[in-house]
């Protein structure tokens, strides 16, 4: 046995080290809390007292981001961690079978997400419409997809993806399990062998739809989106519940930002988007019209 009470070099820097994690992960759920939607629209919120009380950094915080200031110990300041960052958080923890996938136009992906018992999530609850959402986007911010996998009698989860484009992929499972938090999104990058030029993802190939266009205009907190057919604004279709589904992504390090909808404004869809940093934010919005879903991309600057 090690004697705890003198401290080597490297027990030290460990021991500095769980402590900064502590931090950070505390940090972590107070923020889920206070940008995630909670709930708000489709279940009851659950065993989040006090939970909206806890303010995001904004503005002039970023500076505080990740900060893993080692040696301090407890005197780490605790930082505003956005979702999407981490593959394991409040006992959840997204599992993929393999982290090398193939190339081509139809790669079966398969994960699971073990709960705090270790074992695979089996019980989800209903989040816009679905038990889980996989959110894939390459690392370049220029291909984004928006799938739903089918989960097995095991827990496991598995879709076939369209991988026609080399490169490091995020693939962000966005749930909420039975039991557990009213929303977790995790993260996991995935490589797939390829030819890699930056900014030629699908995103930036897919040919719009010459009729369809989509603007996006900053409301304060807030984005309002106008779909326009012809130059007229039209009203999305219901699509998994809502009039459309807002993706935001910070660059640099692809942290997910949950927004949610807001009523009114029709035929323009709003969304409350509390971007906890300054800098850019990759946004996509998925719509229907017609019967077909379709991407619309945008970067906005926040000062
Ligand atoms: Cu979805």
């Amino acid at each position: 046995m090690p004697d705890m009470k003198t401290p080597s070099s490297a027990g030290a820097k460990l021991a500095a080290f769980a402590a900064a994690v502590v931090l950070v992960f505390g940090a972590t759920f107070g923020v889920a809390r206070a940008v995630a939607p909670d709930g708000a629209t489709d279940r009851p919120a659950e065993g989040h007292g006090g939970g909206h009380q806890a303010a995001p950094a904004t503005g002039g915080g970023d500076h505080d981001m990740g900060g893993m200031d080692s040696g301090a110990g407890g005197a780490t300041k605790a930082t505003a961690i956005p979702p999407g960052l981490a593959v394991a958080e409040a006992g959840y923890r997204l599992v993929a079978e393999s982290t090398s996938l193939a190339w081509g136009p139809a790669v079966p992906f398969r994960f699971r997400i073990d709960g705090p018992d270790g074992r695979p999530v089996q019980r989800y609850e209903q989040l816009h419409e679905r038990e889980l959402h996989l959110i894939m986007v390459r690392r370049d911010l220029t291909g984004f997809q928006h799938v739903h996998p089918t989960r097995g009698a095991d827990g496991t989860w598995a879709i076939d993806l369209d991988l026609e484009e080399g490169g490091t992929w995020r693939a962000f499972a966005d749930f909420a399990p039975t039991g557990g938090p009213a929303q977790l999104t995790l993260g996991v990058d995935l490589q797939v062998p390829g030819p890699f030029v930056p900014g030629t993802g699908p995103a930036a190939a897919a040919p719009p739809d010459p009729a369809l266009t989509v603007a996006f205009d900053r409301k304060g907190d807030d984005v309002e989106i106008t779909v326009r057919r012809d130059g007229v604004a039209i009203e999305p279709e219901p699509y998994l519940g809502a009039r459309g589904h807002l993706v935001a992504l910070r660059a640099g390090d692809l942290a997910y930002l949950h927004v949610h909808p807001l009523e009114g404004g029709a035929p323009a869809v709003r969304f409350g988007a509390e971007l906890p940093t300054a800098g850019s934010y990759a946004l996509f919005f998925d719509y229907q019209v017609g019967g077909v879903v379709h991407t619309a991309t945008t970067t906005i600057e926040v000062q």
